[in-house]
């Protein structure tokens, strides 16, 4: 198996996180994406979406998304569970995870590529025809950032982890986002001592610097 992986942007990393978490370890295949290299022929013939991660299986076939990779690797080994054990407990963490990326990681997504030039036509990570960026959806963007912040930590404020009394998948995906947020400038509304105190729990542990 090899693993499409790029520093530092936050969808690979996601990835990386959980396979520490996991102990499990995976041929790494360094994709270049200032220069463009996730554009070019040789990597869309593996991944025609044009993004990372990538994994490409032992008989060829490619997996183009980092919670289906994480799923993929769950259910080959299941402890510790982070997608949950119980019913109720992998309603939970598939919940938050959606929330969060809908709310959260697309927030940062859109005050990001609406704006910085180097985006340009390219306002949706990948390969796509041609998309025009949306000045307004950036400021949208941002709003949606405040606001999810302060949903996130009033949530934090009555659970230890995102989707409960364990850590899970939706902290990872709660942490890259955070992170990722903070890389495009988007800041913490004042008062969040919560989701502070969350985010210095999970950057404590080793895998934060997968
Ligand atoms: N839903 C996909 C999103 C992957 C994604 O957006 N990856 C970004 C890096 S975080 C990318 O490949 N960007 C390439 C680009 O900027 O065109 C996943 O979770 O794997």
């Amino acid at each position: 198996m090899k693993l499409y992986d790029a520093d530092p942007a936050p969808s690979p990393r996601r990835v990386r996180i959980y396979l520490a978490e996991k102990a499990i370890s995976v041929e790494r295949v360094l994709v270049d994406l200032k220069s463009g290299e996730h554009l070019q022929p040789g990597y869309l013939a593996i991944n025609p979406r044009g993004t990372v991660p990538a994994l490409q299986l032992d008989d060829g076939e490619v997996i183009g998304d980092s919670t289906a990779i994480c799923r993929f690797f769950e259910a080959l080994h299941p402890d510790p569970p982070l997608f949950g054990a119980r019913p109720v407990e992998i309603a939970r963490i598939t919940a938050w995870t959606r929330r969060v990326e809908a709310e959260g990681y697309a927030a940062c997504v859109y005050a990001l590529r609406n704006v910085a030039g180097r985006f340009a036509d390219r306002a949706e990570p990948g390969h796509w025809p041609e998309l025009p960026q949306i000045p307004a959806l950036a400021a949208r963007g941002k709003r949606m950032w405040e606001a999810f912040s302060i949903m996130l930590d009033a949530r934090l404020a009555s659970s230890e982890w995102v989707a409960g009394d364990r850590y899970s998948y939706a902290d990872i995906t709660a942490l890259v986002t955070v992170d990722f947020a903070k890389a495009v400038k988007l800041k913490l509304p004042e008062g969040v001592s919560h989701l502070r105190r969350w985010h210095d729990a999970v950057v404590a542990r080793p895998s934060a610097s997968a």
